[in-house]
């Protein structure tokens, strides 16, 4: 904390009229201790915080900036959104622009509908699955998070997993019910759902790649199977590609892996650091939403001008610059060398990446689901995180976050960043 007294005062004051000081829980470094630094701005791969401290930034706003920060092309699109109206309520041409891209990218969305966050996404996918089905019961896999709705606050990962607690008070427990959960890439266990709730699961919802509970990735088998087992009982496949769409690949997860979903939700990515979700899927699942159909969703900023147009400046520069092989490369780089560097020091590692989305695990073992992950040495990566950011290097400050790459990080950075890596790992025990 020494080094930042500036942001040692601003978290004072906005702890007197925040919760926790932060406007979201993980933000707090209550998962690694200490205090969070207040930013002051941000460029490419560095983020600088009130302070004047640098830092290479892996978290790059929890993943939206798959650019880096302040890409001069969208902050461009943005001033020049802005010069013409900041919100209208009323339609405007880049909502269509933006949806027609979306679905180039992400095919199985044959119609989608804007929203503010991937929470509002995935709070309206399930509304969707249940309207469309008939049927009430919603299936969720341990340590996944799809945002703050109440069905989904049920073995949550991300800041509830954080904070360790299991499930939130508020959500009433009838309501809890109705979720069930299951470990993931356990596809006994879920078949033993569908079996107990024979024509009653109305949606399967799932991070594809986990990414809330730490970068968790699927086993081969996993996906394939649960297609095939929500197809035979006439359940929705929600995938949740808040996390991993435009990031494991250009087509998200779904093209990376060959599943087609019923639905998709997603979020970052589509909004270029501006607030946006999105949820989408089966045209005739999709006419049933209000006003065509009779689900009802509505919000007063989807679609909003500016996030449209970051989104779309976003979206046009990844097709039309393809980066995703060389994003891969730079990732695995990444990866390779902070398991190397934290392996050759004598302490069990492990990790992987996917596009440019990552994760490591103080652990002996691979990690295949949320209670594997809960195993691993949560305690000597927080003293990984607090040594890194002592040097200058930005991780997700939570054992249970994926980290990110961006297209501003080049090798300088990697190697920058394993060489810090390497420093502070010697001040672990
Ligand atoms: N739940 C988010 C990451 N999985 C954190 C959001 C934030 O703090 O901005």
């Amino acid at each position: 904390m020494n080094n930042r007294p500036i942001s040692h005062d601003w978290f004072q004051r906005a702890s007197a009229i925040t919760p926790g000081g932060v406007n979201s829980p993980v933000r707090a470094f209550r998962g690694v201790g200490g205090e969070p630094f207040f930013v002051a701005r941000a460029e490419g791969s560095r983020l600088w915080d009130v302070d004047g401290n640098e830092y290479i930034d892996y978290v790059l706003s929890w993943g939206p900036m798959i650019l880096g920060h302040a890409h001069p092309e969208v902050i461009r699109a943005v001033s020049e959104a802005a010069r013409l109206g900041t919100s209208y309520g009323a339609p405007t041409p880049a909502e269509v622009e933006l949806a027609e891209l979306v679905r180039e990218f992400v095919p199985s969305m044959q119609m989608l509908r804007f929203v503010n966050s991937g929470t509002e996404a995935t709070m309206t996918a399930i509304r969707i699955a249940r309207g469309f089905t008939g049927r009430e019961l919603i299936l969720k896999f341990e340590g996944c998070y799809h945002g703050h709705g109440d069905s989904f606050l049920v073995k949550a990962g991300s800041g509830v997993a954080t904070l360790g607690l299991p499930n939130s008070p508020g959500v009433p427990t009838d309501l809890s019910k109705l979720t069930l959960t299951a470990p993931f890439n356990d596809v006994e266990a879920l078949e033993k759902l569908f079996a107990a709730w024979p024509g009653q699961i109305a949606a399967v919802i799932v991070e594809p790649v986990v990414g809330n509970g730490g970068f968790i990735p699927p086993d081969p088998a996993f996906l394939p199977a649960l297609r095939e087992i929500t197809t035979r009982d006439g359940a929705l496949l929600i995938f949740d590609e808040v996390m991993t769409g435009f990031r494991v690949s250009r087509g998200g997860a779904q093209e990376r892996f060959g599943i087609e979903p019923d639905l998709t939700t997603l979020g970052k990515v589509i909004g270029g650091g501006l607030p946006v979700g999105a949820y989408g899927g089966r045209e005739e699942i999709m006419r049933q939403v209000a006003p065509v159909g009779p689900i009802y969703q509505a919000g007063t900023l989807s679609g909003n001008p500016l996030a449209m147009a970051a989104g779309l400046t976003q979206l046009r520069i990844l097709r039309d610059t393809d980066p995703y092989a060389e994003l891969e490369a730079r990732t695995r780089r990444l990866l390779d060398g902070l398991t190397r560097v934290i392996g050759d020091a004598g302490f069990p590692v492990t990790g992987g990446s996917l596009g440019s989305m990552w994760g490591i695990f103080f652990s002996e073992n691979p990690v295949r689901s949320f209670a594997e992950a809960q195993q691993s040495d949560v305690a000597r990566f927080r003293a990984f995180f607090h040594a890194c950011l002592d040097r200058g290097v930005f991780f997700a400050p939570s054992a249970f976050e994926a980290g990110f790459l961006s297209t501003a990080h080049g090798d300088r950075d990697i190697d920058e960043t394993l060489n810090r890596a390497e420093d502070a790992v010697r001040t672990l025990v």
